[in-house]
């Protein structure tokens, strides 16, 4: 399989970040956006599996003046692909999802997902109503994915075709509670 480097990916979008809002999916694509710098303005999942897209609707309708970017994994993405639909419904031009598709449930043992067996994540969302939405192989594509998170109109849909490795883990800070905490703050000021 033709794929990439999902932590050099990650790192690549989140380089001079600005005040981009992040939702990052559990487990592999939370620990890659902590490699890439814990930031008060990533909220990390630790659980709520298929939840992270609607997290990301949520700010993005919440905050239409601000760029919003869920960073999930194929896994977590098949268990809440209704939530596609109801971002096309809503059609936010302020969030673009990416997926990191390594075809495989990495943090419990790299079983097959349904995108080893040819699922088509962006077509899903292309029915849906997404703005673009299309698949990624190549490194010199992720500077187009690069721009159009900070500036395209979405909703947008990557579905980027990562390497299944078992990376070193590099946890976010475990307390959700403070997690949100210090994710409100950082978009809110202190209330
Ligand atoms: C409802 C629910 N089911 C199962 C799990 C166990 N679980 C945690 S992470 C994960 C796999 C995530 O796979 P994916 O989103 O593809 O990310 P990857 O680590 O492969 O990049 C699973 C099955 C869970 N946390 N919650």
């Amino acid at each position: 399989m033709n794929a990439l480097n999902r932590r050099e990916v990650v790192a690549a979008l989140l380089e001079r970040r600005g005040e981009l809002l992040v939702v990052a999916g559990l487990g592999a694509p939370a620990w890659d956006c902590t490699v890439a710098g814990d930031h008060p303005l990533t909220f990390p999942l630790w659980g709520a599996m298929g939840s992270a897209c609607m997290i990301g609707l949520g700010l993005a309708l919440a905050k239409p003046a601000r760029r919003v970017l869920v960073v999930t994994g194929d896994g977590e993405m098949l268990m809440g692909l209704g939530s596609l639909a109801t971002i096309g419904a809503q059609r936010p031009g302020n969030l673009a999802v990416v997926v990191l598709d390594n075809e495989r449930y990495g943090e419990t043992g790299m079983q097959k997902t349904h995108t080893a067996y040819g699922t088509d994540l962006a077509a899903v969302a292309r029915a849906c109503g997404f703005a673009a939405a299309r698949i990624i192989r190549r490194n010199a594509e992720v500077s187009d994915v690069r721009s159009a998170v900070y500036r395209g109109k979405g909703p947008l849909f990557f579905q980027v075709k990562v390497k299944a490795d078992a990376l070193p883990l590099v946890l976010p800070p475990r307390d959700g509670a403070h997690l949100k905490h210090r994710f409100r703050e950082a978009l809110l000021g202190a209330q």
